[in-house]
């Protein structure tokens, strides 16, 4: 019974963190976040469960003409504040480290908040991610990769024009032989077939899976 109880009140919170994403809610978002936290709510779970469905909910409406680009914008930073609430939470729990991740979305793309979300879930799972932003050039990802001593270089784009920068990244790494990078692409547009086309290692359309699919990658 009590179990049943807890579960309704889960139900409730990430209702409520749907809810604070799709009425680009900050303030909501992020006094939701603490008590999913407060609760002991898995982040994941809040994460994929609540915060993404609002976005979806965005998307829908977006699509729909019922809502335009500053209330999409509003939204990602209702998200994005919910997330730094939770990230602490996911991060540190497994060292030392499983490997090294340089991620970023590609040149010419400034959609962050589904890279944002990999990366929190990847820190969870115990890898040390570089996060280096948005609109990152090809020579940018391997510059870092470099630096970092990446095992593996995760790429997102959102749109169908930015895609080709997934591609570039492959190129930049062939042509400097570094073969032993592996490479992990995603983001809206991008495609299981996309990512075998252009030679890439691994795609993934959902952040609960990334760390599984990095851990079978570094694997190979
Ligand atoms: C939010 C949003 C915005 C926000 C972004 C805010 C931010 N800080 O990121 C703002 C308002 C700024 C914006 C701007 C624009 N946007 Co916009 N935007 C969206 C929207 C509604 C949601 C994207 C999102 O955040 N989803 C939620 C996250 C959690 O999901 P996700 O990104 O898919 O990520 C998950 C997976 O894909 C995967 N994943 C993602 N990245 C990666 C990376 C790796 C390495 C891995 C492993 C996995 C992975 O894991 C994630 C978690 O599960 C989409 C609609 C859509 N259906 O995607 C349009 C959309 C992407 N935008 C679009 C467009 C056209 C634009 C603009 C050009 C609009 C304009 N006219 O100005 C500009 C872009 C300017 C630019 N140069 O980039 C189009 C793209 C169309 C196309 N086919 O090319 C879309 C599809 C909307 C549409 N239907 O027209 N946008």
């Amino acid at each position: 019974m009590m179990l049943g109880v807890e579960r309704t009140q889960e139900n409730e919170v990430l209702a409520l963190l749907k809810k604070a994403v799709e009425t680009w809610n900050k303030g909501l978002a992020v006094d939701t976040a603490k008590k999913a936290l407060d609760m002991g709510i898995d982040p994941y779970e809040a994460i994929e469960n609540g915060l993404c469905q609002g976005m979806t909910g965005i998307s829908d409406a977006f699509n729909e003409g019922r809502i335009y680009l500053p209330q999409v914008l509003a939204a990602s930073e209702a998200m994005d504040s919910a997330i730094a609430i939770f990230e602490p939470a996911l991060a540190g729990k497994f060292l030392p480290y499983k490997g090294v991740v340089v991620i970023g979305t590609v040149q010419g793309d400034i959609h962050e908040i589904g890279k944002n979300v990999v990366t929190a879930f990847l820190r969870g799972a115990g890898y040390a991610v570089f996060d280096l932003g948005k609109d990152i050039s090809p020579e940018e990802f391997l510059l870092a990769a470099r630096e970092k001593g990446a095992d593996v270089i995760g790429a997102s784009a959102l749109m169908t024009t930015t895609l080709v920068g997934q591609r570039r990244i492959i190129e930049q790494l062939n042509e400097e032989k570094l073969f032993r990078i592996k490479t992990i692409f995603g983001g809206a547009c991008c495609t299981h077939r996309w990512v075998k086309d252009i030679g890439g290692d691994a795609y993934c359309a959902c952040g609960a899976e990334v760390a599984n699919k990095i851990d079978q990658l570094l694997l190979e």
